[in-house]
């Protein structure tokens, strides 16, 4: 039957493995329609039979042609619609008949009890058999198709000839011929009526048949024997020929006359002993001679280039879509997913760095203004002490009489002096603060904020819980420090004012006295002050910028953290994008694949 029935099987067997693979892929991704369209083109390749569909409207001589075809009245045929079912003949020693029902089970049987069931109306029943009618009506639509064998030469090498009941619009007949038949035969013979060639109906059928990658499609325009003269025979092929002009590309068209060959094949030797015709036509003017001969070179030769034909373009179209729809689909997805978060990442570190760097800054400029705020603190604390000092020898003078109680004095001094010396401490405490405030509470706060919106981001992509934050600034540890200083200082003061008792000029002992205690040492003890707010300050910024580290550092370890389930998970995203890349290349090399296998055969084939 091939020249190359070899590489073609090689080739099916190839087609057969890839589609197996791309099945399991299909499967892997979970597309169900795909799986389904990739079993059903292993079910074509499993399929060893060449099958041909022979479809057309009702009463256009189908089974007449088949009949003419096997040289006999095998098929029933009447000018009703007569053909009930699909009709399958393959090649068989002896004429066989068998029905295959719906529910898979088969019957075989005789070729009148056949004949009565196929085509009923043919076969015109007994009045009186009104009841077996309804009984054969029945069981028709239980029947899915029949089964024929024929000892035949056209049907050998496993080819298939299938006889189609009769279709016009809306017919469930056509339906299922369609949906069902179509797609799994291999190539089609349309039949069309040469005395109304290619109505509407017939037009829409075609385009059907096209969109279900049947290719192959021989034009058989029946009832030649019809038509009056050449001319007529002319205009009903360029008819048609126009129509199917932009639908298939070059036609075959057969202009035949089944009847009329089958007369010719019957001839004396039909033993039914029923009245024939005399031929009109010569067997050669049937025109079935010279399409019995494309037909036979075609199933010769082409059946397995066709089958293959067919295969490619419902594979491709297949592979076109598990490609586009699915794994491309998803791979454009995914990458687009890491791209977001690598960037994401990157924003969120430089952002981490860009705070950083500006709180050292911050830290830095209120460095840099300590011995301005230690000036002014500075001065307010001469003040305060210059006041202190003025109010002891005023009221030493105010009380002092060479009668007065010394201790009196004293504690008066003490009375209206002491308030004010205890007052310091919290002052100074006040303005540090302040200081502190000046220095910084702006950049806290502008630092708590900026803190905050990249937590915000990082809780937002990575959904991490926030923790501590509530960490107040106003809450220096300098006030334990301060307390201690100046408790050093009152008790030093105390000492050299109320430890020493030496009896001088009692009012200028007095007044020296109260100069050792308030005046004298207002200098030093200002400069004490000074280099002790310098140190205060130092440590309180120092403070500060370990806050503001140590909140940084803790973002940074968080971010860390983020970073790294974001690079988990960028690692899953590209381990499935490299999957989908080799999945990818796999359907890609297998549909090469095929391309060329069916390449190579059809340069053989050619
Ligand atoms: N004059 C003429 N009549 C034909 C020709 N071919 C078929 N017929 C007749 O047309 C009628 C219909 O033929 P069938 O073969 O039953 O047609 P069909 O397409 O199988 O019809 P359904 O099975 O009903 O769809 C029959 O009476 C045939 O004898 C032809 O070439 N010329
Ligand atoms: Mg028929």
């Amino acid at each position: 039957m091939n020249k190359s029935i070899e590489l073609y099987k090689e080739t099916l067997h190839s087609f057969q493995e890839e589609v197996k693979t791309l099945k399991q892929l299909a499967q892997f991704y979970d597309v169900s329609t795909l799986k389904e369209q990739f079993e059903h083109i292993e079910s074509i390749i499993a399929r060893d039979s060449f099958e041909i569909i022979v479809v057309g409207e009702f009463s256009n001589g189908k089974s007449t042609l088949i009949n003419a075809l096997l040289r006999e009245r095998f098929l029933p045929s009447s000018i009703n619609p007569t053909t009930a079912m699909l009709n399958k003949i393959s090649y068989a020693p002896v004429k066989s008949y068998s029905i295959v029902y719906r529910d898979g089970t088969t019957k075989q049987m005789t070729e009148e009890q056949f004949k009565s069931i196929v085509a009923p109306d043919s076969k015109p029943s007994l009045l009186g058999n009104l009841l077996g009618i309804e009984k054969e009506k029945k069981e028709i639509s239980e029947i899915r198709e029949a089964v024929l064998g024929f000892p035949t030469d056209f049907c050998k090498n496993n080819i298939t000839i299938i006889d189609s009941p009769g279709t016009n619009d809306f017919d469930a007949a056509r339906e299922a011929i369609t949906t069902h038949y179509i797609p799994r035969s291999d190539a089609a013979i349309f039949i069309l009526n040469a005395t109304k060639p290619f109505s509407e109906s017939d037009k829409v059928f075609l385009s059907r048949i096209l969109d279900e990658h049947l290719h192959k499609i021989f034009f058989v325009v029946n009832f030649k024997d019809l038509l009056e003269n050449n001319i007529d025979e002319q205009t009903a092929i360029d008819y048609i020929k126009d129509q199917l002009a932009g639908l298939v590309a070059d036609p075959k068209i057969y202009l035949i006359s089944a009847q009329h060959a089958l007369l010719h094949h019957i001839g004396t030797t039909e033993a039914s002993g029923r009245r024939r015709r005399k031929p009109l036509l010569t067997l050669e003017q049937t025109g079935i001679p010279q399409f019995e001969q494309d037909l036979d070179h075609f199933l010769a030769y082409d059946t397995g280039f066709e089958k293959l034909v067919k295969l490619r373009a419902m594979y491709d179209e297949t592979i076109d879509a598990f490609l586009a729809e699915h794994l491309q689909y998803e791979r454009s997805m995914l990458q687009n997913a890491t791209n977001r978060s690598a960037n994401e990442i990157k924003m969120l570190e430089q952002k981490l760095v860009q705070l950083e760097q500006k709180m050292r800054n911050n830290m830095d400029v209120a460095t840099s203004q300590i011995g301005l705020h230690v000036q002014s603190l500075k001065n307010w604390y001469h003040s305060e002490l210059t006041t202190i000092s003025e109010i002891a020898l005023s009221t030493l003078d105010e009380l002092y009489t060479s009668t007065a109680d010394q201790a009196e004095i004293k504690l008066e001094i003490e009375r209206r002096t002491g308030k004010l010396e205890s007052a310091i401490p919290k002052k100074t405490v006040q303005k540090l603060e302040q200081v502190m405030q000046s220095l910084f509470n702006q950049n806290l706060n502008n630092f708590k904020q900026e803190l905050h919106q990249i937590k915000n981001t990082i809780s937002f992509s990575h959904s991490q819980s926030s923790t501590n934050w509530n960490t107040e600034f106003s809450s220096f540890e300098y006030k334990e420090s301060y307390g201690g200083f100046f408790g050093g200082m009152v008790t030093w003061v105390r000492d050299k004012l109320f430890g020493d008792r030496r009896p001088v000029d009692v009012k200028a002992k007095m007044r020296s006295q109260v100069m050792e205690r308030y005046s004298v040492h207002i200098n030093s003890n200002v400069s004490n002050f000074e280099s002790e707010m310098h140190e205060q300050l130092k440590r309180m910024i120092g403070q500060v910028k370990k806050m503001v580290e140590t909140q940084i550092a803790d973002e940074r370890k968080r971010n860390q953290r983020a970073l790294k389930m974001a690079e988990t998970e960028q690692q899953e995203i590209e381990q499935k994008i490299a999957q989908l890349n080799r999945d990818i290349l796999v359907v890609e090399r297998g549909q090469q694949h095929i391309k060329t296998s069916i390449d190579k055969y059809m340069k053989l084939e050619v």
